[in-house]
């Protein structure tokens, strides 16, 4: 479902308004989030005319901007026939209503994160993908409801009796049409949750699968437009959608991959993030994202020719801490260096490198470099596995295999009834192994 791009993709046109509070320390200028904000109306279907900037030591309590500001877009609406207006922060329910009374009857009032959910749902392709974006999409409107969602009840059928009729006890007469709709939305959002549920039983089922393969997971993780997909389709011939677009992929791909050790790892790509990803959206994503969670490994993939390349690397493992990303070995990929350098070399002071195994130079698109990250991909995993001493009876023959397929075996003995060996292992198969562990020596 795409609310804000018309039904015949007609370009709208957009202007973009960003605030600027006096001792706030966003992590982009609003200079720089207004350009990302452009590229975002453009991932959008809007054509941006222009903007403008203002600063306020608080945000103005009923039009978010000041009066006089409102009175200066207003003007550039009539010179330049814009139809939507987006700000760059979250505008609250009353900031949204106010300023929709001031723009007027045909202009749209949008903000960063309704422009990222319409974006999330024009890629979304999997079902559990579409409920998702649905399910923020209903969220992120049912405190904002206002006449341009007045239509919504009455395309749903919400049912005769309304306004009075027949509805004696459960729709009192003078409900108005927004409480109706409201109630609609409420009614939506459970039932997508219903389904979302579902959907998420079966996945579950197929992870558990997977599970026992038991290889690791290298997960893909960064900002979007970073090039997590290109260097998924550089490593793997996979066929993943690579757009120069914010927000190309949405869903989790995952693929098999032998690395030069022999190892083979499962390699996955998902959603990419941006500053300021509404809440909502994290939290609908979140069974996505927890794809993440559970990986053996991540890789960082940075745009490394961006000027705001360390931003980004900061948005990014800001997110991963929202989300509750355990502290999973990671390597820092820095793609795009067939590029020029647009943006600092050296690393703001809070960089801390010793949080990555390895950072190493690439370019997904010519290939540089990609030997070398699959070389430390091996590395990283070895370090990180986890050594223990078992003695597994030779009932257990599929442990058995499992430790000479999936492990590394430094020693081992057999037994007259089945094989001590000392042997390495993913962190997350030590669970289950101890009930074979011996007390290290
Ligand atoms: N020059 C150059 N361009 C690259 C490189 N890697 C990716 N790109 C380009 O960067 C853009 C984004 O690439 P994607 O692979 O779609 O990026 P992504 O990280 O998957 O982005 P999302 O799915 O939106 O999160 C595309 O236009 C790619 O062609 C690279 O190494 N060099
Ligand atoms: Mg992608």
């Amino acid at each position: 479902m795409r609310f804000y791009v018309p039904e015949d993709h007609q370009i709208e046109r957009g202007y973009l308004v960003g605030l600027e509070i006096r001792g706030s320390r966003p992590i982009l200028s609003v200079e720089d989030s207004l350009e990302e904000l452009g590229l975002l109306a453009d991932t959008a279907g809007i054509e941006v005319i222009g903007q403008t900037t203002q600063r306020l030591n608080r945000v103005h309590p009923s039009t978010f901007i000041g009066p006089g500001k409102v009175e200066e877009i207003k003007a550039e609406i009539e010179a330049h026939n814009i139809q939507v207006v987006i700000f760059d922060d979250e505008l609250s329910p009353r900031h949204q209503r106010e300023l929709e009374k001031a723009f007027g009857e045909k202009v749209k009032v949008l903000d960063r994160s309704a422009l990222i959910l319409d974006i999330f749902a024009q890629h979304a392709a999997t079902r559990e993908g579409r409920l998702q974006v649905e399910l923020a999409q209903y969220e992120y409107r049912l405190p904002r409801l206002t006449r341009q969602w007045t239509h919504l009840a009455r395309q749903a059928g919400g049912g005769g009796g309304r306004g009075g009729h027949g509805g004696v006890g459960l729709r009192g007469p003078g409900e108005t049409q927004l409480e109706a709709d409201r109630r609609e939305i409420s009614n939506i959002i459970s039932r997508l949750k219903d389904e979302l549920e579902q959907v998420r039983a079966h996945r579950q089922r197929q992870r558990q699968q997977r599970e026992k393969t038991s290889m690791p997971v290298v997960a893909l993780v960064g900002y979007t437009n970073a090039g997590k997909s290109t260097l998924m389709r550089t490593i793997t011939n996979a066929d993943v959608y690579v757009a120069d677009q914010l927000f190309a992929t949405l869903d989790t791909t995952t693929r098999r991959i032998t690395l030069p050790s022999g190892r083979e790892v499962l390699l996955s790509d998902t959603v990419g993030f941006i500053q300021k990803l509404p809440t909502t959206l994290i939290a609908a994503f979140r069974a996505t994202l927890e794809g993440i969670t559970e990986a053996d490994m991540l890789l960082h993939v940075v745009d490394a020719s961006h000027p705001n390349v360390w931003q980004q690397v900061e948005t990014v493992e800001d997110t991963l801490a929202q989300i509750d990303v355990p502290n999973i070995p990671r390597i820092l990929v820095r793609n795009k260096c067939d590029l020029p350098i647009r943006g600092p070399l050296t690393p703001p002071p809070e960089f801390n490198p010793s949080e990555y195994d390895a950072i190493v130079d690439i370019s997904a698109k010519t290939g540089q470099g990609i030997p070398e990250l699959l070389e430390l991909i091996s590395e990283s995993l070895k370090k990180n596995m986890v050594k223990m001493t078992v003695n597994v009876p030779y009932q257990n023959g599929d442990v058995i295999s499992f430790l000479h397929n999936r492990a590394i075996i430094d020693e081992e003995t057999h037994t007259g009834s089945g094989v001590i060996a000392t042997v390495r292992v993913m962190p997350r198969d030590v669970e289950w192994l101890t009930r074979f562990a011996l007390p290290s020596s």
